[in-house]
């Protein structure tokens, strides 16, 4: 199952015919650029190239009035002077005699894209086009966009396909006011953006960007703002949001497909959003999403404005789709305090509608929006004035290292089985030349005489190896002791150079929490034992109350404990160890493996007891990078397990800042 590129050069021949400062960044070269990328890299080539289409005028209505449509329509035959008055009714846009026809393309190709990826003829993809879709309205264009590429799409696809539920992510740097307009009383569309905001001071300067702006009458909660108020937000801003706002949701939501108004503007160096995060973050946010709706993805270029940043981050982004393991993300020292006030307001304003939110930290009596307020009133001046000389500095131009180039190791999947136990396709069945030498260092180690336990620990340490030279990705064992086996594997990691590793731990195998104080190991367990007592920083017991048998509560703790912790933990491996009876079903374990592959550049070693041999298939397939099934719909996790949650992530947040979701001082005045 791979992915689909759509593209056409037809898309490119349209461009901007009179002096205007606020489109002159809107040009035909961003389509190019990210194109000529994506060929250069071999990427193109990996991909299923879709033709694109124009849309229908049905497909138009569906979300623009008749109105509308026929006054764009009438847009090639105008003269330049028509063309510029036609403009001036709407804001930040511009007309061309041939955009009618692009922004037909534009919507077409989405379709396309639709249709490819719920036909099952791909997996996922990204569709490059030209006019993007999100500010345009039922009745006007808006910030370049002429139709609302993304939101016709979820029209079409509940229409066409009889899905019930939609998630737009919507990750450009600009509030997609046109995709919220459309769906805000709308329940079956959830539309999540982040958005550089500075308390309403920033384009489309509208009071419904801001995180209060829920959504409305059926369709309350069904609409997440993010507002940025400052600009600079990095890589640590973007992935908590993910795991303490979006993620959260979207699982509770279960959508059956994810669109992605992809719009790279977000990314460092863009002359418009002036953030900071670097083009491999698409990667991860990428590779979060991918294994929703049984990994039914569609991204669809929206801005991005620096054509440097922008090819980059789109070659990240289809690199991701195609399977290919995630760089190790760098610098994740934690949000800012700015980013923390809005990831605590949107997570307070939400909380009534998610379950998962129950427990978020209620809105201080004087909450953010009272700052605006006093902008709206003219007060702020002092923030006026700082703002203006932050302006001055951020105009220097950032320079950033280019991502570094990813490869897929020759091997993807490597397993360790006893004989008897089949192979999955797609797999290699791995053992290693037995070295005498190493046998005999592990048996005195282990003090085991079995030669079974022997070779599988010795084609362990060579696994370990291989991954640590990306000679291998992934691999699985089906072991008869687990926890000698994990001993085995964290010792031989550090003589093989992985600087760290982080063993997640399924069930209550017996683990020696000894030596993991050094910050070589990381240890999370999810067990139903009654707590253990918090061993340091490096070993996290995780008590639920039915172990991981609620898969609600066991998500939330994946999401918005394991992942933060993983990703500041920056790990070169993942040893994912489960014990029998861990009472974990599947599909969250599936979720699981996949969600841990964006670590450690996809390096998971899995660990399993002899007995769970009907786990293999679905462990590998996850290994192979096979999207996980939608877990469905998720009920309230039990209020114990969400509360023993709350409490340990409020105990870990001093060591581990990324499961911040509250600002140092709540409410106060510093930034
Ligand atoms: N400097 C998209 O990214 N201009 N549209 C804002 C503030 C409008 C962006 C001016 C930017 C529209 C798809
Ligand atoms: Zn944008």
């Amino acid at each position: 199952m791979g992915t689909a590129l759509i593209y056409d050069e037809e898309m490119t021949k349209y461009k901007l015919l009179w002096v205007d400062p606020a489109c002159k960044i809107e040009v035909p070269e961003r389509l190019t650029v990210s194109h000529e990328a994506l060929v250069k890299t071999g990427l193109a080539d990996r991909c299923v190239a879709v033709p694109v289409r124009e849309a229908t005028e049905a497909d138009i209505l569906l979300v623009h009035s008749e109105e509308y449509l026929e006054a764009v329509k009438k847009t090639p035959y105008m003269t330049l002077e028509e063309l510029k008055e036609f403009t001036l009714q709407y804001g930040d846009v511009y007309f061309h005699p041939n955009i009618y026809h692009c922004a037909k393309l534009a919507a077409g190709a989405t379709l396309q894209l639709v249709d490819s990826v719920m036909t099952g003829k791909v997996r996922n993809g990204m569709a490059l086009v030209r006019p993007p879709g999100h500010h345009s309205m039922r009745s006007a264009a808006s910030g370049f966009c002429v139709f609302n590429n993304v939101a016709i799409a979820a029209r079409y696809a509940k229409q066409k396909y009889g899905i019930k539920r939609v998630l737009i992510v919507d990750w450009d740097v600009h509030h997609g006011q046109g995709v919220q307009y459309c769906f805000e009383d709308d329940p079956s569309v959830l539309y999540f953006s982040w958005h550089r905001y500075e308390h309403q001071k920033y384009w489309p300067q509208l009071r419904d960007s801001d995180y209060g702006c829920v959504g409305k009458e059926k369709g309350a909660g069904f609409n997440i703002n993010v507002p940025w108020n400052k600009v600079g937000m990095k890589n640590s801003d973007y992935l908590s949001v993910f795991c303490h706002v979006l993620l959260p949701i979207a699982y509770e939501f279960s959508p059956d497909l994810v669109l992605v108004c992809a719009g790279f503007d977000s990314a460092i160096g863009d002359p418009e959003g002036e953030m900071r995060a670097s083009p491999d973050v698409f990667a991860h946010l990428t590779h979060l999403l991918m294994n929703l709706a049984g990994g039914k993805l569609c991204a669809v270029l929206e801005g991005g404005y620096n054509l440097t940043s922008l090819h980059q981050s789109v070659c990240q982004t289809v690199q991701t789709l195609l399977g290919d393991p995630a760089p190790r993300p760098a610098n994740l020292d934690g949000p800012c305090t700015s980013a923390l006030e809005s990831l605590h307001c949107v997570r307070a304003a939400h909380r009534q509608y998610w379950s998962c939110l129950k427990h978020a930290a209620e809105l201080p009596t004087s909450d953010f929006s009272t700052k605006r307020i006093k902008l709206d009133e003219g007060g702020g001046e002092e923030e006026e004035r700082q703002k203006t000389g932050e302006e001055e500095k951020s105009t220097e131009e950032e320079a950033w290292p280019e991502p570094p180039k990813r490869f897929t190791p020759p091997v993807s999947t490597a397993l360790v089985l006893p004989e008897g136990v089949a192979c999955p396709d797609g797999c290699k069945r791995f053992t290693s030349s037995e070295d005498p030498v190493i046998i005999n260092k592990l048996r005195e180690k282990f003090l085991t005489d079995s030669d079974d336990d022997l070779t599988t620990l010795s084609s362990l340490t060579a696994l370990v190896e291989k991954m640590e030279k990306n000679e291998i990705g992934n691999g699985l064992a089906l072991v008869r002791d687990v926890s000698m086996a994990m001993m085995c594997v964290v010792e031989h990691a550090a003589t093989a150079h992985h600087d760290r590793v982080l063993i997640v731990c399924v069930g209550d195998a017996v683990v020696q929490s000894q030596g993991t104080d050094d910050g070589k190991t990381l240890l999370v367990q999810f067990s139903n034992k009654e707590s253990e007592e918090q061993k340091g920083k490096f070993h996290i017991p995780v008590c639920l109350k039915k172990g991981c048998s609620d898969v609600s509560g066991f998500t939330q703790a994946v999401l918005g404990l394991l992942l933060p912790l993983g990703y500041q933990y920056d790990p070169s491996l993942v040893l994912l160890v489960r014990t029998p009876g861990s009472g974990l079903c599947d599909g969250a374990w599936q979720q699981l493996t996949g969600l841990l592959q964006g670590l450690a550049q996809g390096h998971t070693l899995v660990l399993m007891q002899e007995g769970e041999k009907a786990c293999v298939g679905p462990t590998a397939s996850s290994l192979l990078g096979v999207a996980a099934p939608s877990l469905g719909k998720l009920h309230a996790p039990l209020t114990e397990d969400v509360e023993a949650l709350e409490r340990l992530r409020l105990g870990l947040q001093a060591d581990w800042k990324l499961l911040r979701t509250t600002a140092p001082e709540t409410g106060g005045e510093e930034h």
